[in-house]
């Protein structure tokens, strides 16, 4: 099947409540989707999310844009999609970096491969080994009581049992108390983990890490800034509560580095932030070799990002922390004409051609705009 157009779209997507990070609060979250077309009108989506512009990546969604048109759609036209890891390779030789660009491109020519074979897109990697996966919330409205509420409203409906909570914005030390708060409010029913979006230096981390860890907490993402490896490792030795890289795993190397020196005994991996599937399955074996345990992450996709994400980790064999694919559930509206199941805590893989999604033009069109 080969790809004889490629489009590009930028499309904003408003949220059901302030979604509050350390670097940004998302009111309207950005996403990029690609189209490629292949000769008999079969269509492949491929989807990639950003956070706050320039605020967690240096590639903002127009920068993807103008990058995929200008760079990477000359380097695919033509190509057969079924050999989208070969095509990756050709794109690596000659744009360097532009992880969610890559991203972006790779998963549409995955769709395209799949729907042209007619099987879901985790046949292409292997075959299924979960059907469903745990999902996180996170909570992150900025205040105690609400999160504390929204925490209680899902474990009720058996949505979520993990909760995540951004804490690297504002007091360290007050944080740290809601973060008890909310554990103390969930008790043994929940899972309470922390992300630092790198706000904290290794003293305050000192302190903070001790305190949490003493309250139960599960988890702690990303304390410190993502190039401060060494110090992520001292942590990491230091505390029995795992502590997890996310901001520091930027490609298949990074991985390594960070493996190497074990700055974090945890990984988030992130199809956007390592540039594509293929490079995301590298990732996790890398894990895998190196005995660090594994958790699906998110950009805050869309139904169709996050349907490419559940299908890639579905066929990876041991996802300790589960995932936290939870990003259609933040939005007011959707894209796809089919909708992620959530139940029992868990997300239902989705099982159609490609990635199982079929796309809303209309909304996609809708919601569109330009640079
Ligand atoms: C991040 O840093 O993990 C994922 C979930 C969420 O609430 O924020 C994102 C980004
Ligand atoms: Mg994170």
């Amino acid at each position: 099947m080969n790809i004889q157009s490629l489009d590009v779209f930028i499309v904003d997507l408003p949220t059901i409540r302030p979604h509050q990070l350390a670097m940004h609060t998302i009111v309207m979250q950005t996403i990029v989707l690609v189209r490629v077309a292949g000769g008999d009108g079969l269509e492949g989506w491929g989807e990639v999310a950003t956070i706050g512009g320039a605020s967690y990546s240096e590639e903002t969604p127009e920068a993807i844009k103008v990058n995929i048109e200008k760079y990477i759609k000359p380097l695919v036209i033509g190509e057969d999609a079924i050999h989208f890891d070969a095509i990756s390779t050709k794109v690596n030789r000659q744009v360097v970096r532009n992880t969610f660009a890559k991203a972006a491109v790779e998963t549409a020519i995955i769709d395209l491969a799949a729907k042209a074979k007619g099987v879901p897109a985790y046949e292409l990697f292997g075959g299924q080994i979960h059907a469903s996966l745990p999902v996180a919330w996170t909570l992150a409205s900025g205040d105690t009581k609400r999160d504390i509420e929204e925490a209680r409203e899902c474990l009720k409906a058996k949505r979520h049992n993990i909760f995540k909570l951004k804490i690297g914005i504002g007091d360290p030390k007050r944080n740290v108390s809601h973060v008890l708060a909310i554990k103390e409010a969930v008790g043994d029913a929940a899972s309470v983990r922390v992300d630092v979006n790198q706000a904290w230096d290794e003293t305050t981390a000192l302190y903070c890490i001790e305190a949490l860890e003493d309250g139960g907490i599960d988890l702690i993402e990303q304390p410190l800034p993502a190039w401060n490896k060494e110090a992520m490792a001292r942590l990491t030795s230091k505390f029995k509560v795992p502590i997890m890289a996310d901001e520091s795993l930027c490609s298949v190397k990074d991985s390594y580095q960070v493996a190497k020196i074990r700055a974090g005994n945890v990984f988030s991996v992130k199809p956007a932030q390592v540039g594509g599937l293929t490079a995301t399955k590298k990732v996790a074996a890398i894990a895998e070799a190196a005995g660090i345990s594994l958790y699906g992450g998110t950009m805050i996709e869309s139904s169709l990002g996050t349907a490419i994400s559940a299908q890639l980790y579905s066929t990876i064999p041991e996802m300790t922390y589960g995932t936290e694919l939870f990003g259609p559930l933040l939005f007011t509206d959707t894209i796809t004409l089919n909708s992620i199941v959530y139940e029992d805590f868990q997300m239902i893989v989705p099982r159609g051609p490609g990635f199982g999604m079929e796309m809303d033009k209309e909304k996609v069109f809708h919601y569109t705009r330009e640079l």
